[in-house]
């Protein structure tokens, strides 16, 4: 059956295209900063979002119409693998994420879920040779049963620690007999709410015993897939441990497991976290760790993971400015972790959730286009960082002088002068790239 009947091929038409279900930006063959435009953006639509939400919320019901659900939970998933690949193939998009849970319904026990999860991953991989489209992660949803009331690697229980193992290797298996490139890690509930009864130690050090053993098993099968952590400073426990990037990285160094994980970065925990979307992108990227990105964004006005489809182009040009100068992402790429308002609840709406945030990435990276040709934050960090480049900055840069020597300079400087930043022009400026 047809599920998005209604809806053909969505296509390039131009900025001045009145057709809603048209690109007016995204162009896929356009060359841009010297690569296809479908190159530079990797876009991946999320089962979740797409496939499974039903847009309730904590004062009513869903409100999505949707034409997949059938007599079984098991009718439903097999139809929903039909629904995405019609999706993906109409609307122009190359991969899918997902988690285990979204694909197929729990059994009574985790030898039925497997088999469960067997019969479904038969239908996509045989839908993923017919359309061309792939995988670029999947996941293990270890947060929606109650068995992880308490976390999964980061249970108190370990009978849930050796339960998400387990949940863990199938998923990597799956990741293999798909060609995932990469396989992600949210830590759902791996946090704490209070330290009156947690042992912080034990539970960060049995993450990261989880880790070293999720590696070593893909070692094990030759899954060569890229390992990514999302950062999320909080939801849905009160302090999740992979607060934000900085904090991350700092955990995969102290447990050496930093070359063998990236991050994946959602713009919407970014924010959460306090940070912008292009700061954490930032820490990522310079610390080697930038893998993939989840692209969203949260509301101004509202605190939590609001997961809307990306429209704000400051805040995407200046994260499309970090994947640029990361050369890239590499295995990783954008994922729209992103769902519609419950009030846009017909089924084409998911065409134009996705038509609009893909439309913003690619405005965005044609305004980065822009600043890259006119070398217009080069020419500002340069200016800024000038002292560096000659006299006793070079010395300190290469390493050459030590706190005698500065202070020797240090008293002998009759002419310490800063300059003004002048941010106010600067952010004046940028808006002129913007539209
Ligand atoms: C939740 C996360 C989740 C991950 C995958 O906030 O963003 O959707 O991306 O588990
Ligand atoms: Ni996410
Ligand atoms: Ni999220």
């Amino acid at each position: 059956m047809e599920y998005f009947s209604k809806v053909k091929k969505i296509a390039y038409e131009g900025p001045k295209s009145k057709n809603l279900f048209a690109y007016k930006y995204y162009n896929p063959e356009e060359i841009v900063l010297g690569k296809k435009m479908k190159e530079h953006l990797p876009f991946a639509v999320a089962y979740w979002h797409t496939m499974v939400q039903e847009g309730g919320d904590p004062f009513g019901p869903g409100t999505f119409q949707r034409n997949w659900f059938g007599k079984t939970p098991m009718d439903t998933a097999k139809n929903r693998v039909d629904a995405i690949f019609e999706f993906l193939t109409k609307l122009d998009v190359e991969y899918f994420c997902f988690h285990d849970a979204d694909i197929a319904p729990q059994g009574g026990n985790l030898k039925e879920t497997n088999k469960n999860i067997d019969e479904i991953v038969s239908l996509i991989e045989k839908r993923m040779k017919e359309t061309g489209k792939r995988l670029l992660w999947n996941t293990a949803n270890m947060f929606s049963d109650p068995r992880f009331v308490h976390g999964a690697a980061s249970s108190n229980n370990a009978d849930v620690f050796a339960h998400s193992a387990a949940q863990v290797k199938k998923g990597l298996e799956v990741g293999k007999r798909l060609g995932g490139k990469n396989y992600v890690f949210w830590g759902g509930r791996e946090g704490y709410e209070s330290l009156l009864n947690t042992d912080m130690k034990l539970e960060t050090d049995n993450i990261a015993r989880f880790m070293k053993m999720a590696v070593d098993y893909a070692k094990e099968i030759k899954f060569d897939a890229q390992f990514l952590i999302e950062p999320k400073p909080k939801e849905p426990t009160t302090h999740q441990y992979d607060f934000d990037a900085a904090t991350t990285i700092a955990f995969l160094a102290t447990h050496g497991l930093q070359k063998d994980f990236k991050l994946n970065i959602e713009a919407n925990h970014a924010t959460l976290a306090g940070h912008t979307f292009d700061h954490d992108l930032c820490v990522a990227r310079i610390n080697g760790m930038l893998g993939s990105i989840d692209a969203n964004q949260g509301h101004v006005l509202l605190g939590w993971d609001t997961d809307e489809f990306p429209t704000d182009l400051y805040s995407t040009t200046l994260g499309v400015y970090q994947i640029i100068e990361n050369g890239g992402l590499h295995k990783g790429g954008i994922n729209f972790d992103a769902k519609m308002r419950r009030g846009s609840f017909e089924q084409d709406d998911l065409f134009l959730g996705h038509i609009a945030g893909i439309d913003t990435y690619a405005r965005a990276l044609k305004a980065v286009e822009k600043l890259k040709k006119d070398k217009f934050f080069e020419d500002i960090i340069d200016k800024r960082y000038a002292s560096y480049k000659t006299g006793i900055g070079a010395k300190i840069v290469a390493g050459q002088t030590d706190f005698k020597q500065l202070e020797e300079y240090a008293l002998n400087n009759k002419n310490l002068k800063n300059e003004s930043d002048r941010l106010e022009t600067l952010k004046a400026k940028l808006n002129d790239y913007l539209y």
